[in-house]
């Protein structure tokens, strides 16, 4: 027991400045003060100040155990130190974001939208070779840092988001495809400076309670894919208190009323925790320059990261948004310059939800509505942010990491009076040139869709009802779009690649490519996918291609098959002549049968890998494979 714990209660409500008026306002706390610390009694008089009396309305119930009090305010505690300014600050903005939502403010008050201009690249002209050569060279002061904190509800897969497979010719899953990609870049950015060097790219995952245990797991299990463990860093978010009505009295859980209900506050925390952690200014001395910030599923980022660094660099933008042509409604964020009636602008995203509202009330009637182009003028936020880490640092240590926040609280009925369901606050990463100040040089840079964007966010059921033209960002379409873009890539190469051709899997329709996979090593730019390929080849569309292995040359290769190959760093593959066999054939499955496993159900088929050509080569040395 402590020793505040063995004073008289009286002594304690004297030291602590306690008066009746504490007494009469939470009864019920009161009789319970001998089984507090005085931190938790100063918890307590926060909480009594911020309206929040209604959390000790059981406390007077017979038989509640006490370890059930204390418990209470070990998590009022966390909530309390993991929020920037503590629980007062919460229900105070909460308060005001809630009073704002009641009476419809609208947040976007006084600007009018406007398309902004940005980088528009296109893949495999001069330019863009040009930025992705420049893009590897800063890749060695770069850090990553992968947001993967969410559950993935829309997705209503069961496990962690980033173990699926983003493919299932290899099985790679996004995990590893991120940190072997981190990795090829380190070494293609090291092979530039004389003698090599010794830099390893920092890599950062911010997880949640939801994700986090899961997500040590799979690194581990997996020797955290080829990564020295010392250059991953795990940064755990902290949910927030749930709210219950407008006046952002604290929400407690229905099976236990001694716990608040808490939700998750959104990737924008990963500014804080990335502040708090002091990883920035080590970063800084080391001589970094850039942060790169990413989501969870999209199997396709990295065929975009160089050119969009190197377009940081040349440019010289303290902010780069990588962005896709966005079809008017679709469920992302559009990049949009906002200019004020006293002549503010900045350019930002503005989400999917509040596009269209903006557009109407500043006189567009039409609202989200595509142009001629058949796609929205607002660029799509993929939510890739490349920050210039100098500038990051100093507008953080005036901040630091507060993003501002907003509420979306889902009303019973127009009064506005009351919720169907706890809400709470939340942020976005985003958000974070909100508060940067009119110098700072915020840009973006655009890319085909094709190359940069193919996430894996919604459930077959969602999917399948998605409006024609739309993209499905379903577990089938984000592994389809891989085998395109590595079809169109190597197109651009020289390599005669067959046409798709569309099938339906979980009622999506979708092309079908031949299913061509390589490692991120292979070719972390078009430039090096180019060396590796030459002379006359041919791939058929019912082909499958996986490359395992850095120096694996293509000449004048016909592929008419499953051809696979894995080779160590040092071992040199000439790939040439006619490969053919009964290959690999994707049969159908349905997400509602519940014998397969749900990686699999949830992209509506599975590989019947009937006849391959699997090559491997395990010295170093020169080989040639001539079938
Ligand atoms: N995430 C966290 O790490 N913590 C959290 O608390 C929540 C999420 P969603 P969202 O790519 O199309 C974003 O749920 O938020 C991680 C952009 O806001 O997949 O609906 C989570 O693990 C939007 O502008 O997406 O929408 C995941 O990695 C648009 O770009 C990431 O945050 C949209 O993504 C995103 O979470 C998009």
């Amino acid at each position: 027991m402590s020793s505040t714990a063995i004073e008289s209660t009286a002594d304690t409500l004297s030291r602590l400045g306690i008066n009746a008026d504490f007494a009469s306002s939470a009864p019920n706390l009161h009789k319970n003060l001998q089984l507090l610390s005085s931190g938790q009694i100063e918890l307590a008089k926060m909480l009594l100040e911020m309206g929040q009396s209604h959390l000790f309305e059981h406390w007077a119930d017979p038989g509640v155990d006490d370890e059930e009090k204390k418990g209470f305010f070990d998590q009022v505690d966390r909530l309390n130190s993991s929020y920037p300014g503590g629980l007062a600050s919460y229900v105070k903005s909460a308060r005001q974001l809630l009073a704002d939502s009641q009476s419809g403010k609208n947040p976007f008050d006084g600007f009018t939208p406007s398309v902004p201009k940005g980088e528009v690249l296109t893949f495999g002209d001069e330019d863009f070779i040009n930025f992705e050569e420049a893009g590897i060279r800063e890749a060695q002061k770069a850090a990553f840092v992968l947001v993967a904190g969410g559950l993935g509800e829309r997705l209503g897969y069961n496990g962690i988001k980033v173990a699926l497979p983003a493919e299932t010719a290899s099985g790679t899953c996004f995990l590893q495809y991120y940190i072997e990609s981190v990795l090829a870049l380190q070494e293609a950015s090291c092979r530039l400076v004389q003698g090599g060097c010794q830099t390893r790219i920092p890599f950062v995952i911010m997880t949640s309670d939801d994700t986090h245990a899961r997500t040590v797991e799979l690194l581990e299990s997996n020797s955290y894919f080829g990564m020295e463990p010392a250059q991953v860093k795990l940064l755990k978010q902290e949910k927030v208190a749930c709210l219950d009505d407008n006046d952002a009295r604290l929400a407690v859980e229905h099976r236990n009323k001694y716990r608040i209900q808490t939700k998750p506050h959104g990737h924008g925390d990963v500014h804080a925790l990335l502040f708090s952690s002091g990883l920035l200014k080590i970063w800084h001395d080391a001589g970094l320059r850039w942060v790169l910030f990413f989501q969870d599923t999209n199997g396709l980022l990295f065929k975009a990261i160089p050119a969009s660094l190197g377009v940081s660099s040349t440019r010289q933008y303290h902010v780069n948004s990588l962005a896709v042509p966005r079809r008017a409604k679709e469920a992302i964020g559009g990049i949009t310059k906002l200019t004020h009636a006293d002549g503010r602008t900045m350019v930002i995203n503005v989400e999917y939800n509040q596009l269209d509202p903006l557009l109407r009330a500043t006189g567009q009637v039409d609202g989200d509505v595509n142009d001629e182009t058949g796609f929205s003028p607002f660029p799509g936020n993929i939510n890739q942010l490349i920050l210039e880490l100098g500038p990051y640092i100093e507008e953080l240590t005036k901040t630091g990491g507060a993003i501002k926040e907003f509420v979306n609280p889902k009303y019973k009925d127009a009064s506005k009076t009351s919720f169907k369901s706890a809400t709470r606050l939340e942020c976005m990463m985003q958000d974070y040139p909100k508060t940067l100040p009119p110098s700072a040089r915020v840009g973006f840079t655009v890319m085909d869709a094709w190359l940069a964007y193919a996430p894996v966010k919604n459930n077959p059921e969602d999917a399948s009802k998605v409006p024609k033209g739309n993209p499905y960002h379903s577990a089938t379409s984000g592994e389809m779009a891989i085998y395109r873009a590595n079809s169109l890539i190597l197109r651009k190469a020289g390599v005669q690649v067959a046409n798709p051709v569309q099938q339906v899997f979980n009622g999506q329709e979708v092309e079908v490519w031949p299913r061509i996979t390589w490692k991120p090593k292979w070719g972390p730019t078009f430039a090096e996918i180019k060396r590796k390929v030459c002379g006359n080849c041919i791939i058929s569309q019912s082909s499958t291609m996986v490359i395992k292995g850095r120096n694996v040359f293509l000449e004048d290769l016909s592929l008419d098959g499953a051809l696979l190959i894995n080779a160590v760093e040092d071992a040199g593959v000439k790939v040439r002549g006619s490969v053919q066999n009964k290959g690999w054939i994707l049969e159908n499955i349905d997400y509602k049968d519940a014998s397969v496993p749900e990686q699999l159900r949830i992209r509506g088929f599975r590989i019947n890998k009937v006849e391959q050509l699997e090559k491997n080569y395990s010295e170093p040395g020169k080989f040639s494979l001539e079938p």
